[in-house]
């Protein structure tokens, strides 16, 4: 027997974790997986791998990897593929891209948003790449994960960089997680190693979420459940509180806001339409006091009452978001909510505090594939694909429509598009079906094949959006091919997906037959530059060296796996902003923070979403006339046991956390259900059977089902998965065209 050799490497899945993944290989065969246990001084954060991780290769490398390419003989939808070569392959490819090109023009060409290959050598790039020197391409912008709570950053803050490192919360005299669940859902991994440091170190932690999840076990934190897309409505009573109770921080308010009273409005706006005239209800004579707010969350008073007192008292205080609460109907409001209370309170600018929002903090540069701009020049929300390929010819601006440059409701110009979608690439990414909005809905649009004329998947299984391939290509996971990973929210680290095995059977990477593709139609110099797969790595990588001079040679870096940048300091954002407003104007139209936002004052959606940071109820919210017809909410999350929808091939991992829907044992009892009894979840939109989980872990009249199962439908089109997209909607927020797929109305019944 041959010697075991270790290689590192990193994953590359979008799970913020990207630990380091030490393989064990002997004879070409991964044997098993280990991963980093312990920090050092200079690094005490270890980027430790959690179960997932440690499952990559039985997750990747089983039968079901898909090994050749492959074209569609049945109905598109139904599943029936033929092996083909890749000389095949690259013939049907190239006669659709001409033939769809020239009948359609570039702007019928669209790249799905995803993200299996979350690294620099990734497809999606790839393909914009070739497209943008071909013409052009319909492109896209926010993404599945932030949409809401980035537009609702941006237009408060000017900017999305509101993050520090979690090593600072050490200084906070208080916690709160809010939609957040970091022991399970993996933003990067020093959020979790220093919450367990705060905890020992007796500050508190407080949850709210409409799940005890598992940061609240992992803490032992207080939890205070709250019911899906109502945040905003807590945080107007906690500042209806705070000011109540005359605990706000006025200087701050004064210096460095925009619209908190009517001595701070911008020019020519209803000096009343402030926050402050809001809450305590000058207008609508509905003052927000926790007893207005009991009643839309769930949440007792006297509970938002010393929540909102603790909280302005015990500062610093770090109140931190996830991305939770943003998805949801009225996400912009949740995120917008959870700022106004950090700026109430001061906690902006400050060690030990958080400006909320966001939180990026990008202290080092992120590479990434080049792409040229877009000739095309029109750009659409990542939610609204579905309605492009109907009928994209109608959308205009008030659908998010925009130039590359233009900014979200910026300047309208009457922009149209040239065509509807036509020819989708969907590379490592199950957005075309899976993770998309109401599933049954693409499902039926796809089916018509007159409408987008053809599909190209790239991907590694036989997944949902897969089966809906005109063209099924065969692509490689990360044991197969070098790439160099990034990391999520904090920057401190570059990963090096080291080659572990010779790919499986035929598969290939994007990059060989995009490139291909390039040649055959004569743009192969301008595409490569020359560069094959691997020299484009190292090129990428030479050149942000000589930006980030601290990054060893090349090979260097490769044989270990890993580079961890120096850590010398954190960011406190906007620190000299808020100590010397007068010099350091905020990065925002007014140079204030826009509590009060200019820029939803001017767009043309007042009646969904106001200028000024408050709760709207929500369509599918717990006041919508709809309970009446579907009485229980339905909220996602995303499981310990994928990423997405990666893994859930994986029996060990499934077993981890079991598809189940969680159910309150009130709601439960008055439908006659008992643990693991098999129900039907259902809305107008689908239907899924699954088994029930009862437990006091969840809100009452809520129910929860964790995102990203492998969609699979019985004859009559009920999925007996579990996958929360049948019954998810394709309706966009207001403002940021973002997926509010947390909010939904349902009834379960028991089968
Ligand atoms: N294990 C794992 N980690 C992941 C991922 C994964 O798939 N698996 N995906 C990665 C990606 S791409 C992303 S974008 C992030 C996603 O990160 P998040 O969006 O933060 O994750 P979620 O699980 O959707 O939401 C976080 C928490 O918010 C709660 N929540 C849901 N709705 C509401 C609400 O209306 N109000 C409140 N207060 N809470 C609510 C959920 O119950 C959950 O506990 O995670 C990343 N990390
Ligand atoms: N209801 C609901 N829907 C959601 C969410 C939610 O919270 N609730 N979350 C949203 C969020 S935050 C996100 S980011 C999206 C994620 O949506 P996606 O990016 O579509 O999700 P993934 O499951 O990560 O899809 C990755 C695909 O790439 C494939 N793949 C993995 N590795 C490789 C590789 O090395 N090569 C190739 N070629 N393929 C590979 C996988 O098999 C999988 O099909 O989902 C969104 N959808
Ligand atoms: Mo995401």
């Amino acid at each position: 027997m041959s010697e075991i050799k270790i290689i590192p490497t990193t994953g590359r899945n979008n799970c913020g974790g990207r630990c380091i993944i030490y393989a064990h290989v002997r004879d070409g065969v991964i044997e098993k997986l280990s991963t980093e246990t312990r920090g050092t001084p200079d690094h005490p954060v270890p980027l430790c791998a959690c179960a997932k991780g440690l499952n990559y290769h039985k997750t990747f490398l089983g039968e079901d990897r898909l090994r050749y390419p492959m074209k569609r003989i049945g109905e598109r939808g139904e599943g029936k593929f033929v092996r083909i070569s890749w000389k095949e392959a690259l013939d049907i490819l190239t006669e659709e891209y001409i033939r769809i090109r020239d009948t359609y023009g570039p702007g019928s060409r669209y790249i799905n948003d995803g993200c299996g290959i979350s690294a620099i050598m990734c497809g999606d790039r790839m393909m914009q790449r070739l497209l943008a020197l071909d013409g052009g391409y319909l492109g896209c912008y926010n993404s599945y994960s932030s949409a809401c709570i980035r537009n609702a950053t941006k237009i408060t803050y000017g900017t999305c960089e509101t993050g520090t490192y979690p090593s600072d919360w050490m200084n906070s005299r208080l916690i709160i997680l809010w939609g957040h669940n970091p022991a399970e859902t993996k933003f990067d991994s020093s959020t979790l190693f220093y919450l367990k440091k705060a905890k020992a170190a007796g500050i508190p932690i407080i949850v709210i979420d409409p799940r005890k999840n598992d940061t609240v076990l992992a803490l032992d934190a207080e939890w205070i459940p709250i019911r899906p897309a109502t945040d905003s409505a807590l945080a107007d009573a906690m500042a209806y509180v705070i000011l109540r109770e005359d605990l706000q921080d006025q200087t701050f308010l004064d210096n460095c806001c925009l619209g908190f009273d009517s001595a701070h409005m911008p020019e020519g706006a209803d000096p009343s339409q402030n926050c402050r005239s809001y809450l305590l209800g000058e207008h609508d004579g509905i003052p927000k006091t926790p007893e207005w707010a009991e009643k839309i969350t769930g949440i007792p008073a006297g509970t938002i009452r010393s929540l909102a007192v603790r909280y302005a008292t015990a500062r610093p205080a770090a109140l931190i978001q996830g991305y939770g609460p943003q998805r949801n109907a009225y996400g912009e409001q949740s995120a917008r909510g959870a700022i106004l209370l950090s700026c109430l309170t001061g906690n902006v600018g400050v060690s030990g505090g958080y400006a909320g929002g966001t939180g990026d903090c990008s202290t080092h540069e992120q590479p990434s594939f080049p792409v040229p701009d877009n000739p095309y020049n029109r750009r659409l929300p990542v939610f609204l694909w579905t309605d492009a390929v109907d009928h994209g010819l109608k959308m205009t601006e008030y659908d998010g429509l925009r130039t590359c440059h233009q900014g979200i409701f910026d300047n309208p110009t009457g922009l149209t598009l040239d065509s509807n979608i036509k020819m989708i690439f969907n590379l490592a990414s199950n957005t075309l079906i899976n993770q998309h909005g109401d599933i049954n809905r693409t499902v039926k649009l796809l089916k018509d094949t007159s409408k987008c004329e053809f599909i190209v998947c790239s991907d590694l299984f036989m997944t949902a959006s897969a089966r809906f391939a005109d063209l099924l290509l065969p692509g490689v996971s990360m044991f197969e091919e070098e790439n160099i990973t990034k990391p999520w929210r904090y920057t401190e680290f570059l990963g090096f997906n080291n080659k572990v095995i010779e790919p499986l059977s035929e598969c290939r990477t994007e990059y060989d037959w995009i490139r291909e593709l390039a040649g055959r139609i004569g743009l192969e110099d301008a595409f490569t530059e020359g560069r094959d797969y691997e020299q484009w790595l190292r090129y990428l990588y030479e050149d942000l060296r000589t930006r980030e001079p601290e990054l060893p040679e090349y090979n260097v870096f490769r044989e270990k796996g890993i580079y961890k940048y120096e850590e010398k300091g954190y960011p406190i954002p906007f620190e000299k902003e808020v100590r010397d407003p007068a010099h350091h104007p905020f990065p925002t139209p007014s140079g204030r923070i826009e509590l009060f936002s200019t820029k939803l004052w001017h767009a043309p959606l007042k009646d969904f979403i106001p200028p000024i940071p408050r709760y709207v109820a929500p369509p599918e919210g717990p006041e919508d006339p709809l309970t009446r017809r579907y009485p229980l909410q339905l909220s996602g999350w995303h499981t310990k046991a994928r990423s997405h929808t990666v893994h859930d091939n994986n029996p060990r991992l499934r077993k981890l956390d079991p598809q189940q829907l969680w159910i309150h044992s009130e709601d439960a009892a008055t439908r006659g259900i008992q643990d693991g009894d098999l129900v039907l979840i259902y809305n107008d939109r689908g239907q899924i059977k699954v088994p029930a989980k009862i437990t006091d872990r969840i809100a009452k009249g809520v129910t929860a089902l964790s995102q990203g199962a492998w969609y699979t439908p019985d004859d009559n089109g009920v999925d007996v998965r579990g996958s929360i997209n049948v019954l998810t909607s394709q309706r966009p927020t207001p403002f940021a065209r973002g997926n509010g797929q947390h909010t939904n109305l349902v009834e379960v019944e028991k089968l």
